[in-house]
């Protein structure tokens, strides 16, 4: 073997290159070679990857352990790829299929991709902030006993600097900060320019004190070495450097040395003289480029010095394009290599034509040794981590007993047993609220098991013996999580601790709690976790108009439709506390289950008369998605279809009209996203030639096939309407269509129609009709 005559960094200098060309490539091919079947635009993101490509080489060739974490800016994703490609991970047919089915993702999908993608990216901000919440799952689980102190490493994330801009950032920084929050990199590709154009400047300094003010170091990369001591030798010309704007850098980047040269002397006059004398334009150009993103020296000592667990935003300035022809150009973002411009890169990165693939194509003899030796060193983990399923028993979970309840309360005590009874599930219980512990009823769970703090910080309220129904002293083997009034933060901590099976290993179950009608509130970060297939309970409490006084502000419409449309999130909505015991049962055991998903509950401050079981056949169906309260008769014309708080109305509706209309049924939904789902199932499953009628279709075939259902939900009521097209059944939809508003139950439910009244009339609309 040859022995390497480069140095690491020369080697990291010409992996920055090969990155930068198989990211390039690996676009372009999909975009000019690869056969279009449908003539849509296949696109990516060369520009933003060529931004990247010497901070990510320094990375994962240099810098990242084998414990640490990334998440990386959706538009690097190509780079990703490129790395594990380098790694002999990455196949070259997924690079081939990029964008295409089945192919490597547009964006880092830790379910889709088939390289180790520690968190997946592509809403911007949420990659970032999901790496803090990580940290402290970390942290969690290393006073817990849970994981090993050597096992713990850093997390990283990298940062568009128009990412910077995404409020979810600051709302997890402040959440941070109040956890102390260590081990983390934050490292700003600082392009200065965004999708639309280049950014404005006058944000810029900013960004360092918002964060040093919550603690974090920051590190400004701004020149490499070259230019760094230029400008320390010519005073001048930093002065002049330093006031370029944003936009004018990036001009004179993309416009390159004769520009350069130009503008110089426009603005300094004959005092530019000699510094130009001594470089001609390609000089010029290229040590205006040597920005400290791209300085592999620079990377490599800010990375080497930054070794204990301050948390740690780099300000990495960079060239958006840095090394393509559209470098610097305010239009680069979707911008693409035509065919010339590929071959002239190529030409440079002296690749052969037909070897683009090759993987260290292009690198000298001597230089090759030393570029495979650290691609061989990498540390990063080369295989998937292997998710962690079926580890934990999940005991039967009994109802509370009560005649009167509410699903909240009922929450709060199945909690409370479940934290006195013990066992390794309620020990991998997390908790976590944005404020609202209290008035969601986990008060009672965070008596028992007490909040997380890193560090001990005592209840002053009960050492001062004041009386308090609640206990508020952290530790750090509490398993609450209390947050701030932020629900992204809410979804970004349930995502977190909802992937702890597979970063770290070890299973936990994360409850969130928060008021149905602010799910809407952190819905990207929501649809964020469930996208990673990150698993936990969401508990929503209180909900619609059966708040009464709180109010149309706190008086949820919507949540079902939107859990009808949510992909790995299955809505239970219970009316009794037996039930809601099942559906807590049923999303732990999801949790754990490599094919499960998870729950959200919606539950309801109402305290309703509970109904006594005949027998057990409800629990089957509860979970399924429906069962029939009161069974219908045969080929019964009418049915009552009703759903959680409002199941009182719906059962002194049907007593006082089963008389009147003979076989009348009371069907209780329990879940219309389950019962939608079946019902699309069987649909899809006959056309693959089996013939299995879904839940819905069983439940509602026992009613004659031109009978009539009134839906009744405290909820949009295009919630439950829908059922009456799966049997072609006509419906009286009733439900919540208006912004709420104060009063009692009774007054609400009148005016809003969801009383007995309004059920009668839709069961004589739908029997006059026929
Ligand atoms: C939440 C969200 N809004 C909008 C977009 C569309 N988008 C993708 S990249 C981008 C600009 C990114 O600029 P920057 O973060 O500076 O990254 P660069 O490509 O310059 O490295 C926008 C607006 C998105 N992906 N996510
Ligand atoms: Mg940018």
């Amino acid at each position: 073997m040859l022995k390497s005559v480069t140095t690491d960094i020369e080697s990291l200098k010409i992996l920055d290159e090969r990155l930068r060309w198989l990211s390039a490539w690996t676009i372009h091919h999909a975009n000019h070679v690869r056969e279009s079947e449908d003539g849509l635009k296949v696109g990516g993101h060369q520009a933003s990857s060529a931004s990247m490509s010497a901070i990510m080489a320094a990375l994962y060739f240099h810098a990242l352990g084998e414990n640490d974490r990334v998440a990386v800016k959706p538009h690097a994703g190509p780079v990703l790829h490129a790395i594990h490609y380098l790694l002999g991970v990455q196949s070259r047919e997924a690079l081939e299929n990029f964008r295409g089915f089945g192919g490597a993702q547009s964006y880092p999908s830790r379910t889709k991709d088939k390289i180790p993608v520690d968190f997946s990216t592509g809403s911007v901000g949420l990659g970032v902030a999901i790496t803090l919440f990580a940290s402290l799952v970390q942290d969690y689980l290393t006073a817990h006993g849970r994981m090993d102190e050597k096992a713990r490493g850093r997390f990283v994330a990298l940062i568009g600097d128009a990412e910077l801009d995404e409020g979810n950032i600051y709302e997890a920084l402040i959440e941070g900060y109040k956890h102390d929050v260590c081990n983390l990199w934050w490292i700003v590709d600082y392009n200065r320019q965004s999708l639309d154009a280049t950014s404005a400047d006058r944000m810029f300094e900013r960004f360092d004190e918002i964060f040093q003010s919550c603690g974090w170091r920051v590190v400004e990369l701004k020149y490499g070495k070259r230019l760094a001591a230029a400008l320390k030798s010519n005073p001048k010309l930093k002065t002049w450097f330093e006031a370029l704007s944003n936009a004018e850098l990036s001009a004179l980047h993309y416009q390159g040395g004769s520009a350069w040269r130009t503008k110089l002397e426009a603005d300094l006059g004959k005092g530019a003289a000699p510094f130009l004398k001594d470089h001609d334009d390609a000089a010029l150009g290229a040590l205006f480029s040597d920005l400290g993103g791209h300085c592999m020296e620079s990377l490599v000592e800010a990375f080497d010095a930054a070794q204990d667990d301050v948390p740690t935003l780099f300000i990495a300035w960079t060239i958006k394009g840095y090394g393509l022809p559209f470098a610097g150009h305010k239009d680069n973002h979707a911008g693409l290599m035509n065919p010339t411009q590929l071959a002239a890169l190529r030409e440079t990165m002296g690749v052969r034509e037909g070897e683009e693939w090759t993987p260290l194509e292009g690198i000298g003899d001597n230089a090759r040794p030393g570029v495979e030796a650290l691609i061989e060193r990498s540390r990063i983990i080369r295989e998937k981590r292997m998710r962690s399923f079926g580890a934990v028993t999940v005991p039967s979970i009994p109802a509370p007993a009560g005649e009167e309840q509410s699903t909240q309360a009922a929450f709060g005590r199945i909690l409370l047993e479940l934290s006195k009874s013990g066992g390794d599930l309620a020990d991998r219980i997390l908790t976590t609220s944005p404020d609202v512990t209290v008035s969601t009823n986990l008060g009672a769970w965070v008596n028992q098991r007490g909040l997380f703090r890193r560090s001990d910080s005592p209840d002053v309220f009960a050492k001062a013996k004041i009386a308090s129904a609640q206990k508020w002293s952290g530790s750090n083997q509490g398993q609450h999580i209390e947050l701030g009034i932020a629900e992204s933060n809410l979804f970004l901590m349930l995502a977190a601790a909802g992937l702890s099976g597979d970063l770290f290993g070890e299973r936990l179950f994360p409850i969130g709690t928060l008021y149905d009608p602010f799910i809407a509130r952190g819905l990207d970060a929501l649809n964020y976790a469930c996208y990673q297939d990150a698993r936990f309970l969401l508990v929503a409490t209180p909900s619609g108009i059966t708040l009464g006084p709180e109010g149309g502000a706190h008086q949820s419409i919507n949540p079902p439709l939107i859990a009808l449309g949510q992909p790995g999130l299955r809505h239970y909505e219970p009316a009794y506390a037996d039930e809601l015991a099942a559906m807590m049962e049923e999303a732990f055991r999801l949790i754990d289950d490599p094919a499960g998903e998870s729950t959200y509950l919606r539950l309801s401050t109402r305290n309703i008369a509970q109904v006594e079981r005949s027998d057990d056949r409800w629990r089957e169906d509860t979970l399924s998605g429906g069962y029939w309260l009161r069974e219908p008769g045969p080929n019964a014309e009418a049915a009552i279809v009703a759903m959680g708080a409002v199941m009182p109305e719906a059962l002194a509706a049907w007593e006082e009209l089963r008389h009147d209309v003979p076989g009348l049924g009371l069907l209780s939904v329990t879940s219309p996203d389950l019962l939608h789902r079946g019902w699309t199932a069987a649909q899809a499953a006959r056309w693959g030639g089996t013939r299995n009628p879904s839940h819905a279709e069983r439940l509602l075939s026992q009613l004659s096939p031109r009978a009539g259902l009134v839906t009744i939900a405290d909820a949009a009521p295009a919630s439950l309407s829908w059922l009456g097209g799966v049997l072609g059944q006509r419906v009286a939809p009733l439900g919540v269509e208006k912004f709420g508003q104060t009063g009692s139950l009774a007054d609400l439910y009148a005016a809003y129609r969801l009383d007995g009244d309004a059920i009668t009339e839709g069961i004589a609309e739908l029997l006059l009709a026929q």
